[in-house]
């Protein structure tokens, strides 16, 4: 079992005291907090319980100013130790952080009432009493960091609670917050954070985001300890060879390349502790990091939050959203929703059932692995998901967005069909935005597919306006017998010969179909009798100049009819007829 606990409470009230009794490990290191006495940073410990297990320890500053450490630290933890002075009771960074910790959804902890050396036995009694009404769900001890008095039952009570704590998500993507960096000479960069979900081990490819940076993991250690592989909940220390100390920040997320979306948007679901206004601006803590961000908000209880810089979250994922003070908690119902307010999609995130959820983050392709980690679903409820949606070629699509993107192609090549009857069809690379799933997409749509080009069903060209041009160049050519003419249309030039109306020969000339049938006839009686012909006599026996003898013999060449043997030109195969 790998957990964190997290300590809380207000300032001087004895956190990094009980978990140096506890663990024998000072965690205030920072020079300014030796010289202050208070804790400014995140302290870590592995306390050992009498079960044999270990628990990871968070010490966290209680001091007002850095509440937003304190949040940092929390995001990690899976349950609490609140610690109260006996002789002081609750006070107000007491009452901020347990308001905190619920928000962040952490229902399980203990509360340990400390100095108990320096009270007598009624004080210490009220402030046991205060502390349970404080919080009825946990167990509440009676320690001392000075003396030890206490300590064993606290432990006791810890490895209890710890027993009814979930365990973090192992078969989701990896993804562990940053919430220190530092450099070790010979060994380089090294990040340590809680993994969240998935795992970690040495030579996995790794992305730091939001930067988008691939990086190669070399080793990895769980308390000091170098391990294979960690797992999900634990404190990972993880070096990144190549990654420059400035390179990497608290705040950061190691992750699975790909598998979380970046987002600048955040769809969440609200508990505030003070009503917040729309537009409000204010800080969003999500894991370790913390980010300028500007509230819209949705129906009742539902926001979009607009960052300054961008995250990568799931579903599911807490945040704590403050100003000076701590203002709300939120969950994630989509962490890359599209812009825009819309209820109803929000009241399908909010039901929280697999076809719900992935019909509402379903808005616009997306693959199916990636939906898996961000809606959170595996297993059945993925499945059951996915029954809500289209799936094709491993990306899920709405039903909605394929209707609409349908229509939209269908209304393109109606538009272009009125356009241009001579070639109703649009290419199929134009058909749709440059975007991996556009091929699937077309798989799925509507259209016929010809060389490249996609039609209506059963749309053929037609001459539409263009009946009295190809009336007018019909006449002409008729006219004109074996003379060629030139067109200065070439669509309806193409369009006229695909109707076998006219046979084009270069350089924009053409001549009737009829015309191109008596000159293969002299051709080929020709070389019945004399075994070949020579432009000369083509020109003669047709009456036509020069120009003209040469593109009708040229053409006559592509067909296949004749072949070119330098001046000369034979029959390629003795037409059946003669
Ligand atoms: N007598 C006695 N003194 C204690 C006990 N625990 C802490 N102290 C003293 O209380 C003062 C503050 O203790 P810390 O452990 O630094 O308090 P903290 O909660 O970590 O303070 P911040 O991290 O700054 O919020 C120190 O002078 C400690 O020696 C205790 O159980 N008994
Ligand atoms: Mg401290």
């Amino acid at each position: 079992m790998a957990l964190t606990v997290g300590t809380a409470g207000h300032v001087d009230h004895g956190k990094t005291t009980l978990v140096h009794a506890l663990t024998g490990k000072d965690t205030d290191r920072l020079p300014e907090e030796r010289a202050r006495g208070i804790s400014i940073d995140l302290g870590y410990a592995p306390l050992e319980l009498p079960d044999g297990t270990t628990l990871s320890l968070v010490d966290v500053p209680g001091h007002e100013r850095f509440v937003r450490t304190m949040v940092a630290g929390a995001t990690g933890i899976d349950l609490f130790l609140l610690v109260v002075d006996a002789a002081e009771g609750a006070r107000a960074q007491t009452h901020e952080h347990l308001a905190i910790l619920r928000l962040l959804g952490l229902e399980h902890g203990v509360v340990a009432v400390t100095k108990s050396d320096v009270v007598d036995p009624e004080t210490l009694e009220l402030t046991m009493e205060e502390a349970r009404e404080l919080v009825p769900s946990a167990p509440v001890v009676a320690v001392s960091g000075v003396t030890g008095a206490g300590l064993d039952e606290l432990r006791a009570e810890l490895a209890a609670v710890a027993a009814d704590v979930e365990q973090r998500r192992a078969d989701f993507p990896t993804r562990l917050f940053v919430d220190r960096v530092f450099s070790l000479h010979g060994i380089g960069t090294i990040v340590t954070g809680t993994l969240w979900s998935g795992s970690v081990g040495a030579g996995d490819q790794l992305r730091v985001e939001p930067a988008g940076r691939d990086v190669r993991v070399r080793s990895v250690q769980v308390h000091d300890v170098a391990v294979e592989r960690a797992g999900a909940g634990q404190r990972v220390a993880a070096s990144l060879p190549g990654v420059e100390r400035g390179d990497v920040r608290r705040g950061d997320a190691l992750v699975e390349a790909g598998a979380f979306p970046r987002s600048y948007r955040l769809e969440v679901s609200l508990e505030e502790l003070e009503p917040i206004p729309d537009g409000a601006r204010l800080t969003v803590h999500h894991g370790t990091s913390r980010i300028p961000a500007r509230v819209v908000r949705v129906g009742e209880d539902h926001a979009q939050l607009r960052l300054a810089a961008p995250v990568v979250a799931a579903r599911g994922d807490r945040l704590v959203l403050r100003a000076e003070t701590t203002l709300a908690g939120a969950v994630v119902l989509d962490p890359a929703p599209p812009r825009g307010r819309d209820v109803e999609r929000d009241r399908l995130l909010g039901e929280g059932d697999p076809r719900s959820i992935v019909r509402a983050l379903v808005h616009e392709p997306v693959q199916v692995d990636a939906l898996a980690a961000r809606a959170l679903l595996g297993g059945d409820d993925l499945d059951e998901g996915l029954d809500a949606v289209r799936v094709a070629d491993g990306w899920a699509f709405a039903e909605d967005w394929l209707e609409e993107t349908t229509a939209a192609v269908e209304e393109r090549l109606r538009a272009r069909a009125a356009e241009a009857p001579l070639e109703p069809g649009l290419a199929l690379a134009e058909l749709l935005p440059p975007e991996p799933w556009a091929p699937v997409v077309l798989g799925l749509l509507p259209v016929e597919r010809r060389g490249g080009m996609a039609y209506l069903p059963g749309a053929s060209a037609s001459l539409g306006a263009r009946v009295e041009a190809a009336a007018e160049l019909e006449r002409r050519l008729a006219a004109s017998g074996l003379v060629a003419t030139k067109t200065e249309d070439p669509e309806l030039a193409r369009f006229l010969e695909g109707e076998g109306r006219i046979v084009r020969l270069g350089d924009g000339y053409v001549v009737s179909a009829g015309a191109y049938e008596v000159a293969q006839d002299l051709v080929r009686t020709e070389c019945a009798t004399a075994g070949e012909i020579t432009l000369a006599r083509f020109r003669d026996l047709g009456g036509v100049g020069r120009r003209d003898a040469q593109l009708l013999l040229e053409r006559m060449d592509v067909d296949g009819l004749t072949r070119r043997i330098g001046d000369r030109r034979i029959l390629r195969r003795v037409p059946r007829a003669l």
